[in-house]
């Protein structure tokens, strides 16, 4: 028998995800579009973002929001990142606060071209991603035609859906 021929090192294969930036409060790097914009800097290489927009808040807080999508490629799994994104969001002076209570950085993982991801404490797609106009309008700027994995729809459909419901102000 020929000796084994040693295998070589599993490629690194890099992926895309669609991570969402959220911010209502001043931190470290000053005001929350300052705060969107040094996230932007820090989550790698990032590949394409969305414009940085101004958005009312949903929930308890009344505290208007910036918000933004960039897509990011990493050869990390999506626990690996969501590691690595909970300390950018501590590193920006976020501290453990009441849910959805205003927070000086917010960086959620949207959408993997992965597909769907379920471990302890991480769900990709985003649980409320489907219902949200800040995050749908920002991703459907940047990739309107990728499926949702659960449901089928592309992300314009979605964030059509989304803009009929919403009342206008
Ligand atoms: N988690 C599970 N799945 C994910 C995922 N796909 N990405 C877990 C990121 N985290 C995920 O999140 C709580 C836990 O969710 C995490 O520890 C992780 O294990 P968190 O960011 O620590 O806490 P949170 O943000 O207060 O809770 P949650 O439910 O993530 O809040 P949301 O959904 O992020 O909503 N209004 C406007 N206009 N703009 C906003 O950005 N954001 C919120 C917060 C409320 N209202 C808003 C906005
Ligand atoms: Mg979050």
């Amino acid at each position: 028998m020929s000796p084994a021929t040693p295998l070589p090192p599993i490629a690194q294969v890099a992926t895309t995800y669609a991570i969402a930036l959220g911010s209502n409060r001043r931190g470290r790097h000053g005001a929350p579009e300052r705060e969107i914009v040094a996230a932007l800097n820090a989550v790698g290489r990032v590949v394409a973002q969305s414009p940085i927009i101004a958005s009312a808040p949903l929930g308890p807080s009344n505290r208007r929001y910036a918000n933004a999508v960039a897509l990011i490629e990493s050869a990390e799994d999506p626990s690996a990142l969501l590691v690595r994104l909970k300390r950018i969001e501590r590193e920006a002076g976020r501290r453990a606060g009441r849910r959805w209570g205003s927070r000086v950085l917010d960086l959620d993982i949207v959408l993997w071209s992965g597909g769907a991801w379920s471990s302890p404490g991480l769900t990709v797609p985003h649980a409320a991603f489907r219902t949200r106009g800040f995050v749908l309008g920002p991703l459907a700027s940047l990739v309107p035609t990728w499926r949702d994995p659960l449901t089928g729809r592309t992300i314009r459909q979605l964030a059509h859906v989304v803009d009929r419901k919403r009342p206008r102000d």
